[in-house]
């Protein structure tokens, strides 16, 4: 087998923290835009997001509300509207510099490719959304640094469907067992092992506790190497392409519990 051909970075709680500080921020504005009472608190909207897709969200959360439009076509109508709304309001914010990149992303996404390790983007948000977020972390110029982007507009099922892994790999013409998917949630995990790829993944703030077998290493995120399962070699400085390259070498899955402040157990 040859070296790591590709990152397969996944956007939402992998390359920013979209979720926390952009789309359930912007879904409110939308509430409130729409002259609608409804507000997603933080605890809501981390029971919402085991549905993917923004517009999937509001109609799985319509569906157990009193005070919705009570014909399908009509909640249809109004999903599609606060939808809009949303993303227009979470682009602003990310243009704004509201959604800052997680510490340790950039460092390693731009030491990869002088490695001969390609950057890809393999989310299943709204590509309005992505390439905010890429525009606002790297200028105008940010499609150079990627040899794909694989967005929801590009699938027919969201993640954890692995349609948008096998798209990427097919535009990579690479094969699963030479990329390294990066992820933070259960579905996104569950996307990655079903298309076959290895993933590593840092935990989020929404899914930090989350139960997510399979992963080939987990830890807190790129910018320490502390608490990473397996331990990083030595204590001090970010995770970077070495550590990644040894774990995806390895191969081997971890299974663990993470609570914040505690020690890893496996
Ligand atoms: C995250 C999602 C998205 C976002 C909102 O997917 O499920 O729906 O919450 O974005 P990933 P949209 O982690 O794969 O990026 O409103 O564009 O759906
Ligand atoms: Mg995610």
């Amino acid at each position: 087998m040859g070296g790591l051909r590709a990152l397969l970075w996944d956007v939402d709680g992998t390359l920013a923290e979209t979720e926390r500080d952009g789309h359930r921020v912007a879904f409110n504005a939308a509430f409130e835009a729409c002259g609608l009472g409804w507000r997603w608190d933080e605890t809501r909207y981390g029971e919402l997001l085991a549905v993917t897709g923004g517009r999937e969200r509001l109609l799985h959360d319509m569906a157990s509300r009193s005070d919705a439009p009570p014909a399908a076509a009509e909640r249809e109508a109004l999903a599609r509207r606060l939808h809009e709304h949303k993303n227009r309001d979470y682009a602003r914010r990310v243009r704004a510099g509201q959604v800052p990149l997680r510490p340790g992303v950039r460092e390693v996404m731009e030491a990869g490719p002088a490695q001969g390790i390609a950057m890809g983007i393999v989310t299943t948000s709204g590509r309005g959304n992505v390439e905010a977020l890429l525009e606002a972390a790297w200028g105008p110029g940010w499609a150079d640094r990627f040899a794909v982007v694989v967005c929801g507009d590009d699938v027919a099922r969201k993640k954890p469907d692995p349609e948008a892994y096998r798209l990427a790999l097919d535009r990579l013409a690479l094969r699963a067992d030479e990329v390294l998917a990066i992820e933070d949630s259960p579905a996104g995990a569950e996307a990655a092992r079903q298309a076959g790829c290895p993933f590593v993944i840092t935990w989020s703030s929404y899914f930090a506790a989350a139960e997510i077998p399979g992963a080939i290493a987990a830890g807190p995120g790129l910018h320490e190497r502390a608490d990473w399962q397996p331990p990083a070699d030595g204590e001090i400085g970010p995770i970077g392409l070495p550590d990644l390259q040894r774990w995806w070498a390895l191969g081997v899955p971890v299974r663990r519990q993470w609570e914040p402040g505690s020690a890893v157990s496996t």
